[in-house]
């Protein structure tokens, strides 16, 4: 068994000095005498991948966390020597290579600031029990460095002085600190000197990562098999960093269906169907937007999966008929866990194509889940996801079920050691045979896009959704993601806060926790803070695991249920705001959620910051974290933001005391914003949209904003059917001008614009709409500061007197 390797260990192997090099187009190749190869690819000016062989031969080169859709392309490649080494140039780097030791240190091609030197450089550890190579790097780590990214780790946002491990483990009940859960990310980022860099380790083997904690000014990854393989990527932005890096391990195929962003209800579980309906008829009866409703374990006949128990439910595609009617779309569970049973047609037809998984020696990977003793696909093998999303064809295409939640797909098994499966069993790994040990990170990657793959066959035209619980880089492409079993507690709320952010900096946007918390019970002031976060992160579900009373936006007193409704409703008027932050993430990578320090990165003091964050482009937001509050000392990023609630104007750049009382979360806008706005509805689609509200805050300077609108499901939007609006605020004492530049084919059903003006510093005289002078037809002004105005001027100017 090979322990939790220390970073340097006696016998630990090095590179010697470089005897040969090459160079193919944009790759790059090093021997060293003692036979060690390193391959450089230049990808981007700012993105550089290095691969490393011991014995000079590099195996397939194949990774699940790599999209094919990756740009590629340089502006500038030079390579030049010098006496020491060999000097790769691009538009944005100079990456030095050392002749004598293979050691690499990589600069700022501006100013050439150090970026990222290796200390030891690549070294390795010889494993005779494996085979391979126990595959070790460390880095130098210069004074103030500061370290985010590596995906759902409960901990501090900046990982400084930590240690961490990648192993995606089922964590029931986790705690802040509890190292490893659920996903493997390993990729993070380096802030120094104000700039920031990302390195991404593809290497699905048990990985650890070292920030300056085994020694203060080294940084180090290893990992207990397969190549040293990776990814710089500069920014020297962080937000350019997380969208490099979201752009090699891909972007969300396609958006979302919008209801998708609207308010879920789950539990462990509501069944029989009567339950169903009695909890969707409250939601309407007590005017509380949702739009999805789940179904755990206990649909199933016996928890096998694509089974339904017909005595509670009798007719589920009636029932998910008639859900969809008022507005339910239904979400089933569906486990990776095939229960042995010869009398279950998916069981027999898994074993008759050999698509379960199977140990060393021959016998299948048998394991204990829900169903009692199950075999696993091999979701690792490509006919076997194929097999997988085919037999979503009745649930999804028939039933009508619109999405499917995949869980303990870590694995989990129960009552074994380690609560997976042993190291020894065999994967295709898309024909690249493996054990477990280098497997298990992936596989639930693998079940969730198979998964995807059938909901997005059998749901056309209509958008697929998917939710995982485990994933690897990349995972982001096909689903969304839980944050999984967390504990209703204070303490889990400031860690369901960290995880949203950090995955959002880890490429993957699409995420939300169990509001209100999945084990144990909330009271209803810790249920009413959960939700005010809650709704400001991208997936919006409350789930408990039920034996723990109820957990509805009633379940607690009248008043509770006011506030949860207030900001449901807020979600909700918010939308098209949240869905075009949706767009910019599966269109640029741009993170959803940004931490401050990645907001602003040149304010040292965002850089140990963990509770507030901004949602999209404008909106800031930070949860009350504790019992009691009326309030909270909060940094206010630089600059002017309008606070939500009651318009009062605060400069940024310090820490200070903003009211909060249970009914309010501090939220903020920043000036010179335009917020787009939806009305009311119960679900997504309950009203046509006859206007858009915009909410426009005024700013002595200029400010662009961004609303993306399309049919908010199907594939029409790919054609060019959306409505991009992009615009730019200039505010002036006397007067603010707003221009529209539009772009796209769809046409929304509204015609006009409700403007309601924020902080207008000046009583209103006129009205201009595209150089003349606006006529009643085209423009109403009320006295409350509010317009309507035909939606597609080029240019609005509002003059005071
Ligand atoms: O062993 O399906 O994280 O969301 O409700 C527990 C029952 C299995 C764990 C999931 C949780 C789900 C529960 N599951």
């Amino acid at each position: 068994m090979i322990t939790n390797t220390e970073l340097e260990r006696k016998g630990d192997l090095f590179p010697s000095e470089i005897t040969n090099y090459e160079k193919n187009v944009d790759v790059l190749n090093f021997v060293t005498k003692n036979g060690v190869a390193l391959q450089v690819t230049i990808l981007r000016d700012s993105v550089l991948r290095f691969r490393y062989a011991t014995t000079g031969i590099f195996g397939n080169d194949f990774s699940y966390a790599i999209t094919k859709y990756a740009s590629r392309g340089y502006n500038k490649l030079e390579i030049s020597e010098d006496n020491d080494h060999y000097i790769i140039t691009t538009a944005k780097l100079i990456c030095k290579i050392d002749k004598t030791d293979l050691k690499k240190s990589i600069y700022d091609a501006a100013d050439e600031t150090l970026i990222s030197q290796d200390e030891l450089g690549f070294h390795w550890e010889e494993s005779y029990q494996y085979g391979g190579d126990i595959v070790k790097m460390s880095k130098v780590s210069p004074d103030g460095e500061s370290f985010y990214g590596l995906g759902d780790k409960p901990v501090h946002l900046n990982l400084k002085g930590k240690r961490f491990e990648n192993w995606v483990t089922d964590s029931y009940a986790y705690g802040k600190d509890t190292d490893p859960i659920y996903k493997t990310i390993p990729f993070y980022i380096g802030l120094h000197h104000k700039k920031a860099y990302g390195i991404f380790f593809d290497n699905t083997f048990r990985s650890f990562f070292d920030f300056a904690h085994e020694r203060r000014h080294i940084t180090s990854f290893w990992a207990q098999g397969g190549e040293m393989n990776y990814y710089f990527i500069y920014g020297p932005e962080m937000s350019d960093v997380v969208a490099n890096y979201t752009d090699l391990t891909g972007k969300p195929h396609q958006l979302p269906p919008l209801w998708a962003l609207g308010y879920h209800q789950c539990k462990w579980s509501y069944y029989p169907e009567s339950k169903v309906r009695e909890i969707t008829t409250k939601f309407r009866e007590l005017k509380i937007p949702c739009d999805a409703i789940y179904l755990d374990i206990d649909y199933m006949d016996g928890f096998r999966c694509f089974t339904w128990d017909s005595k509670h439910f009798p007719n589920p595609k009636k029932m998910v008929k008639e859900l969809e009617e008022d507005g339910f779309k239904t979400v089933v569970i569906i486990d990776p866990g095939i229960k042995i049973d010869m009398d279950y047609d998916v069981f027999r037809e898994a074993l008759e194509k050999d698509y379960f998984c199977k140990r060393a020696d021959g016998p299948y990977m048998k394991g204990k889940v829900w169903p009692g003793e199950c075999y696993f696909p091999d979701f690792t093998n490509p006919e076997v996801r194929e097999w997988w999303a085919n037999l979503y064809k009745e649930l999804v295409e028939e039933i009508g079920v619109r999405g499917v939640w995949n869980d303990m797909n870590e694995p989990a098994v129960m009552e074994v050691p380690g609560k997976t499966f042993p190291d020894d069993v065999r994967h295709d790994y898309d024909g690249n045979p493996c054990s477990h040990r280098k497997a298990h990170n992936v596989y639930g990657m693998q079940m969730a896009r198979a998964t995807y793959q059938g909901l997005k066959k059998f749901a056309y035209p209509k958008r697929p959704f998917a939710i995982t619980r485990a994933a690897y880089s990349g995972t982001q492409r096909y689903t969304s993601s839980w944050t999984g079993d967390n504990v209703a507690t204070w303490e889990h709320l400031w860690i369901a806060n960290v995880q949203a952010q950090r995955m959002s900096m880890s490429g993957f946007s699409f995420i939300g926790s169990d509001i209100g918390g999945f084990a144990e019970q909330p009271n209803g002031e810790l249920y009413t803070r959960w939700i005010q976060l809650g709704v400001f992160h991208p997936f919006c579900r409350t789930h408990s695991s039920g034996d723990h009373g109820d957990q509805e936006p009633w379940a607690f007193d009248e008043d509770v249920t006011d506030i949860v409704r207030k900001f449901i409703e807020i979600r909700y008027q918010l939308l098209p705001y949240l869905y075009t932050s949706f767009w910019q993430y599966a269109d640029e990578g741009i993170p959803m959620l940004k931490s401050l320090v990645l907001y602003d990165q040149e304010d040292s003091q965002t850089h140990f910051r963990t509770d507030e964050f901004v949602v999209g482009d404008h909106i800031l937001v930070c949860p009350i974290q504790e019992p009691n509050a009326k309030g909270r000392r909060m940094y206010i990023p630089r600059g002017k933001w309008y606070n939500f609630w009651n318009d009062e104007i605060v400069t940024g750049g310090k820490e200070q005391w903003v009211d909060a009382d249970i009914d309010k979360l501090p939220i903020f806008i920043k000036e010179g914003a335009i917020i787009p706005k939806y009305p009311i509805q119960q679900y997504v689609g309950e009203k046509e949209i006859e206007q858009l509200t915009l909410d426009v805050f005024y700013k002595k300077g200029k400010e662009n904003s961004t609303v993306f609108e399309d049919a908010h499901d199907g594939y029409d939007y790919i054609k060019g059917r959306y409505s991009l609006r992009n615009f730019k605020l200039t505010g002036k004492t006397n007067e603010l001008i707003i221009q529209q530049y539009k772009s796209g084919k769809y046409i929304t059903a509204y015609n006009t614009f409700k403007i309601e003006l924020h902080g207008l510093p000046f009583k209103i005289f006129k009205i201009q709409i595209d150089n003349e002078e606006a006529l009643f037809d085209d423009v109403r002004v009320n006295g409350d500061n509010t317009l309507v105005v035909t939606k597609d001027f080029s240019e609005l100017h509002i003059i005071g007197e």
